[in-house]
């Protein structure tokens, strides 16, 4: 594989890039199954309907998992599962970011709620989040009208239903894609109250562990750099996949 195209230096670790996570990605649907002798194959499951929410293999819908699509329905388990074969194979030391390295990485410098701006500016071109696309409806067997309990600021049109190819959208500052939505990533980090305390990144089995960034299924609110999310490392979500950082000192 190659090294990444760009890093961000953190101490101790090197927070990865985007060249890395389109490889990464783009071996996940076989590399991973081969991976994970337990918890077993990834699901087959990459249909989603345009109106209700529906994952049997049986419905039409919008696919999640096209080879240019951010892996989704990955737990934690898997994912770190995936980072040691990753690191097997490649002889350096990949694994998830801690949710403070994520964080770090996501401002990229910047102090407000995204790092393109407010919650009021218009994401069309920076993030792909629930947009007035994700407000409509292509379905052919249910009504156009819009259902009430889908959050979405229609004020702005991102042109993506569901997940967005890796890179479709402006990369912050640091060169970083999709740090705001798209699909939320897990972080290494079991979830605790702040203060955040030394070893928060162990990566061990315990807890919940805290998911970041938010998903097309969010409005601006939840994508915050600051917002977290928090899951069972068991479980395997349709809006949530990840990104590895690598911890060579030689990057
Ligand atoms: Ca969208
Ligand atoms: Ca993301």
């Amino acid at each position: 594989m190659q090294r990444a195209a760009r890093c961000v230096s953190t101490a101790p670790a090197a927070v990865t890039t985007t060249r890395l996570k389109f490889e990464a990605v783009s071996i996940l649907t076989t590399a991973v199954t081969a991976a994970c002798a337990s918890p077993g194959p990834l699901p087959i499951r990459g249909l989603e309907t345009g109106e209700v929410y529906q994952f049997g293999d049986y419905e039409r819908g919008h696919h999640l998992r096209r080879p240019e699509q951010p892996v989704v329905r990955v737990s934690w388990d898997q994912a770190m599962a995936f980072c040691d074969w990753l690191s097997n194979k490649a002889s350096m030391r990949f694994t998830l970011p801690t949710e403070a390295q994520w964080e770090y990485a996501c401002r990229s410098g910047s102090a407000g709620p995204l790092w393109y701006g407010t919650l009021d500016d218009d994401f069309s071109r920076s993030a792909n989040l629930s947009d007035a696309t994700h407000h409509t409806v292509d379905y052919p067997h249910v009504p156009t009208s819009v259902p009430p309990w889908r959050p979405a600021d229609t004020r702005f049109d991102d042109g993506w239903r569901v997940s967005a190819p890796v890179g479709a959208f402006r990369p912050n500052p640091w060169g970083l894609f999709d740090m705001h939505g798209n699909v939320a990533e897990w972080t290494r980090s079991t979830y605790r109250p702040y203060p955040l305390i030394a070893g928060d990144g162990q990566g061990d089995r315990i807890g919940r562990k805290t998911v970041r960034g938010g998903s097309w299924l969010d409005r601006p609110r939840r994508a915050r750099s600051a917002f977290r999310m928090h899951y069972e490392p068991s479980q395997a979500l349709h809006d949530v996949g990840f990104r590895v950082v690598c911890e060579d000192a030689t990057l």
